[in-house]
């Protein structure tokens, strides 16, 4: 197997970050961890150092260089051979729920920036915002409803898709949202989860703040 980097921001805000990060410890694969301060005048030509889209998470594989949170989970799943459920049509709605969330929920990810060690923050719930819990709420209970019997994941085992709503999990933790009972049950079984611990307790450990991120 290639020896494994994976280049990060502050663990407390880099919702991006974290998705690939509880993909790797969810699949047991061994990597070193590269930590780079977001929001400095250094930041871009710290990442660019690793890799040309000047953002993070990258992962460094070799001599390969794979960026964008998807497509590294996507990577790390074919290196395993794990992390997508192995029935096809259970993989096809993971993967449809985990391209959604790559590429949607503009107003939860604006309004509500992930801040992992923050508690009780409040903030006025805008439609769009409202739009977007209900819908991952419908989410988290259909997949829990047709695929997850098998254990307290979406798809019962861990997979891609719970990587990919982890830094959602922390949001509606940081920001109390009402959601129905179905995900209030799968964010407790989240929370608990020994990787998203240690994930948290670095995040309490980091010196840093971000003023755009502390909201509510
Ligand atoms: N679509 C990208 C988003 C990556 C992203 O926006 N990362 C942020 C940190 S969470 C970043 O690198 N920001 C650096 C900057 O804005 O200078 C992915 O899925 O990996």
């Amino acid at each position: 197997m290639s020896d494994l980097t994976l280049v990060i921001g502050n663990r407390n805000y880099s919702s991006w970050s974290l998705r690939p990060w509880m993909l790797l410890k969810h699949l047991d694969l061994e990597f070193r961890e590269v930590v780079i301060r977001l929001d400095t005048p250094t930041t871009k030509d710290e990442i660019e150092k690793y890799a040309p889209s000047g953002r993070v998470p990258v992962l460094l594989a070799g001599e390969l260089c794979v960026w964008e949170s998807l497509a590294i989970c996507e990577y790390v799943a074919e290196l395993s051979g794990r992390g997508w459920p192995g029935d096809p049509a259970a993989r096809a709605v993971a993967r449809s729920v985990s391209a959604e969330m790559h590429s949607g929920f503009a107003n939860l990810r604006m309004e509500w920036p992930m801040n992992a060690r923050a508690r009780n923050r409040r903030t006025v719930l805008t439609p769009g915002l409202e739009a977007d819990i209900d819908r991952v709420d419908e989410i988290w209970n259909d997949c829990r409803r047709r695929f997850g019997a098998a254990g307290p994941w979406l798809f019962g085992e861990y997979s891609v898709a719970d990587a990919m709503y982890a830094p959602v999990v922390l949001r509606f933790n940081t920001y109390g949202a009402r959601v129905s009972e179905t995900a209030r049950w799968y964010m407790a079984a989240a929370l608990e989860d020994a990787a998203l611990q240690s994930w948290l307790a670095a995040s309490k450990a980091e010196p840093w703040t971000l003023p755009r991120s502390e909201i509510g």
